[in-house]
């Protein structure tokens, strides 16, 4: 398969395809076949596969098919289930709202900064509230980087603090004031009861009680953060995975320049 399926001369490809009307290919052009995991409580044993193959079915999923059964724990099984399912989207008709800036590489962004900023810009980071997850915002602030993308401690025009995780909301504003950050960086990872939308929600509220969340860039991170969510929430923007360090600082100082913070 390649990027020539989304393209205009797509008909040409492939005559059967639909964008209207998009299913998941599994062999052929819309068979919509799909895989499914997932753990049932229960051994590992037929009873337990005749169970999945039902959930399966109960998901819309027609002539399942458990390809795959494994013991996890004496009443633990994981499951993989394949199957076609009917239903379709309208790709056409979907906009997504995604951060509109063309990434700059790290040289540039410095050298953006020395042009029209001028002074160093201050980045404050942390995996806040309960969240203990930190390989997020290590890939985003870190000196070595992550996947071949150097952490904003490498750029030359930014002063980058990561305060890592566990940070309380309270704690992070008040650092946030002592360094007179420019830009806030907030990872959230765990999702679990919406504790993610509570945290970030939280956030915003304390920093416009202090005064001062006109006065910063607030960016939000994590697995389940898209630009729309972080949008809806009151930030500036928010990332997620397949971005990195220079994404994030690409947005951050343009808007610094666009919103006359400088
Ligand atoms: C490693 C890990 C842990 C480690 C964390 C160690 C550490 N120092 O970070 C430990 C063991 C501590 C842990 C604990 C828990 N974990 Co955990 N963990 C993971 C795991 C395996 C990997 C996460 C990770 O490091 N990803 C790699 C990074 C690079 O990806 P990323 O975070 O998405 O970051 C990228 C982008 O999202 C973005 N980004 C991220 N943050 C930010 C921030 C900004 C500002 C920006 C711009 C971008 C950005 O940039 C990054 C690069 O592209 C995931 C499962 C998985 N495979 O994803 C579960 C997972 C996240 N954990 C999970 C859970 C449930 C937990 C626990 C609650 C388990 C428990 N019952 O105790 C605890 C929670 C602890 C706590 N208080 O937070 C669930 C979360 C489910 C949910 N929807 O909430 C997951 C998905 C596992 C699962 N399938 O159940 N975990």
């Amino acid at each position: 398969m390649s990027g020539g399926l989304y393209s205009t001369d797509k008909r040409e490809f492939d005559k059967t395809l639909d964008l209207t009307k998009l299913k998941p290919y599994g062999d052929t052009m819309n068979d919509g076949k799909v895989q499914v995991s997932f753990t049932l409580p229960v051994p590992d044993n037929d009873k337990g596969a005749e169970a999945a193959k039902l959930l399966a079915k109960k998901m819309g999923l027609e002539e399942p098919n458990v390809a795959h059964h494994q013991s996890l724990d004496k009443n633990f099984t994981f499951y993989v289930v394949y199957g076609s399912i009917n239903s379709t989207v309208d790709y056409e008709s979907i906009h997504v709202q995604t951060v509109e800036v063309d990434t700059l590489s790290m040289e540039e962004i410095n050298e953006y900064i020395k042009e029209n900023i001028k002074r160093n810009i201050v980045i404050v980071g942390a995996s806040t509230g309960t969240d203990a997850h930190t390989v997020g915002i290590d890939a985003v602030m870190n000196m070595k980087g992550y996947a071949g993308h150097y952490g904003l401690e490498r750029y030359d025009m930014i002063d980058a603090y990561n305060l890592g995780s566990q940070v309380a909301n309270e704690d992070f504003i008040k650092k946030a004031i002592e360094l007179k950050a420019d830009v806030l960086l907030v990872s959230q990872t765990v999702t679990q009861k919406n504790v993610h939308i509570q945290n970030l929600t939280e956030l915003v509220e304390l920093l416009e009680a202090e005064g001062i969340r006109d006065k910063v860039i607030l960016i939000c991170g994590g697995p389940r953060i898209s630009h729309e969510l972080a949008k809806e929430l009151g930030y500036d923007a928010g990332f997620g995975p397949g971005k990195y360090a220079d994404d994030v600082a690409t947005f951050a100082v343009t808007e610094i320049t666009s919103r006359g913070l400088k």
